[in-house]
């Protein structure tokens, strides 16, 4: 009798161990399925960032970020069934972009994640030293914007040199057949 009870008991802890192994969960929270641009993708600078998910998803919250910390995301993201729509401000200059994103899933589950992308052949300014670029050498964390402070200072002094000589030569050149 004990005997049979816990073989029984046995079977039907085996039996829920089977559903719970095999039975797929009520309803599963959403996942990015897709992105344009794409992951780690090189491209010409984007109008937009659409991201693409399994379900319909709410509330959504996207930003663009360069390798400085400045923000590229133009207004609110629009969520249109299982797409996430986030313009993007302006032109992007060339550089590596991070895509930040949350949304809502159809169970209520907020989920979130990253990725980058690469902006190459833009014809957009270099990204001017932001105010968060600013701050973060101010509070000494980026050890990198110093250095490419120099280069500026290196590169505008290159353009000074050159548009100086092109000027001068210039000048020979007309005074010279100012003189035929
Ligand atoms: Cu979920």
């Amino acid at each position: 009798m004990t005997r049979a009870v816990r073989r029984a008991a046995a079977g039907l802890a085996a039996a829920g161990a089977a559903l719970a192994l095999t039975a797929p969960p009520a309803s599963a929270h959403t996942s990015l399925t897709g992105a344009s641009p794409a992951q780690n993708a090189t491209v010409a600078p984007p109008a937009q960032v659409v991201l693409t998910y399994g379900d319909p998803v709410q509330l959504p919250q996207v930003v663009i970020t360069d390798a400085q910390g400045g923000r590229h995301e133009s207004g609110a993201p629009q969520a249109v069934d299982n797409k996430v729509t986030e313009a993007v401000k302006g032109t992007l200059p060339n550089g590596v972009y991070t895509v930040g994103w949350r949304v809502v899933s159809p169970d209520g589950h907020p989920i979130s994640g990253t990725y980058k992308f690469t902006v190459t052949g833009s014809a957009g300014a270099a990204p001017a030293p932001s105010a968060s670029a600013s701050a973060s050498k101010a509070s000494g964390r980026a050890s990198g914007s110093d250095s490419s402070g120099w280069l500026w200072i290196g590169l505008i002094a290159l353009v000074v040199v050159a548009v100086g000589g092109g000027f001068a030569w210039y000048r020979r050149s007309s005074g010279a057949s100012g003189e035929k």
